[in-house]
């Protein structure tokens, strides 16, 4: 008789932001959303700031988090998080609070109670995940859209943002937070290794997820993870960590790309005038520089005063 062959399924992890929520095709937030609550598993409690993650997966009757999820406030998240924090102290729990927010949250509207939890080193987990505009009410400019980028806001006569892009990882590392990282939905391992690091640490933990917007960004819907690894390999979106004030470049192209190659797959940058692609190439190219030289020192930024 034939030996019969039994299947047997691979283990799998249940889905903690289920299928069901109602983000675009090709959403690369909804892809943000899915990987931080993937690896950071069930034993957490969310402060979840509204933006396009909230509206898209908490409509009532349908619910996509298989998790607790505090719905917050752009003003507020942080500090919901840090009464959380209190709460579960009390309670002798060991799950970790988690703060979710947009850029819009993170970089503009919700930066005072941000920039306050980070000052008295609440004991959470951060994550922006950066679409870099307000994507949810119709594409307006955030302090994380990068500078000649297309919105609903732009002034006509530059026809795309007037200014640079807020860096939040260095903003953090001032405060003396302990752990400031960047990720990308493009580099799942490197993403999984910081959420890892951030668990294991005391204190507050922030990590920025480039993850993008097809509907902001004007790309097709398939592209969402090749636009995401085309802005590390040219530079526009950098893989690093602060430890301790201590800068590390985690992702480090061999050879970085011309960023021409990142903007024209974006109908966001199509109107860009050579000069201004010029532009953007040389605030790359200096900023790579000075990151090398950050990398290659014994700078400690959170001991800057
Ligand atoms: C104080 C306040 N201002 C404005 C709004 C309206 N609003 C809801 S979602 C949203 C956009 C959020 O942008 P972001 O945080 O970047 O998240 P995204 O929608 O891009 O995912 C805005 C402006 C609000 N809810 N509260
Ligand atoms: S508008 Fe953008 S961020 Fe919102 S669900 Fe669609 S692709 Fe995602
Ligand atoms: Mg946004």
């Amino acid at each position: 008789m034939p030996e019969t062959q039994t299947k047997t399924a691979a283990p799998t992890k249940p889905q903690l932001f289920s299928k069901g929520h109602g983000a675009c095709a090709g959403c690369g937030s909804a892809v943000a959303i899915r990987s931080i609550l993937f690896n950071l598993g069930p034993n957490i409690v969310v402060s979840l700031a509204t933006g396009c993650m909230e509206v898209v997966s908490t409509g009532y009757p349908d619910n996509c988090w298989g998790v607790p999820v505090v719905h917050s406030l752009f003003e507020n998240a942080p500090a919901v998080a840090s009464g959380v924090t209190r709460a579960l102290k009390k309670r002798g729990s060991n799950a970790i609070p988690v703060v979710i927010g947009g850029d819009g949250s993170t970089y503009d509207i919700g930066f005072g109670a941000l920039s306050g939890a980070m000052e008295r080193n609440e004991d959470m987990i951060y994550f922006c995940y950066d679409n870099e505009a307000y994507e949810n009410t119709g594409i307006q400019r955030s302090g994380a859209t990068p500078k000649y980028a297309a919105t609903t806001t732009s002034p006509k006569e530059v026809g795309g943002k007037s200014e640079w892009k807020k860096n939040v990882s260095f903003i953090a590392a001032s405060h003396g937070v302990p752990y400031a990282a960047t990720a990308s939905i493009a580099f799942l391992s490197d993403l999984k290794k910081k959420i890892e690091k951030a668990k294991a640490i005391k204190g507050f933990r922030i990590i920025t997820l480039f993850a993008g917007c097809q509907l902001g960004w004007k790309h097709e819907p398939s592209l969402s993870i090749e636009v995401a690894r085309k802005a590390v390999n040219t530079g526009m979106w950098n893989l690093y960590e602060i430890e301790n004030g201590v800068f590390h470049r985690t992702v480090k192209p061999k050879q970085i790309e011309p960023v021409e190659n990142y903007l024209k797959m974006q109908g966001r940058f199509k109107h860009l005038k050579p000069e201004q692609v010029a532009d953007i190439q040389q605030r790359i190219n200096a900023n790579q520089t000075e990151l090398d030289k950050l990398e290659t020192s014994a700078v400690n930024l959170s001991k800057i005063l």
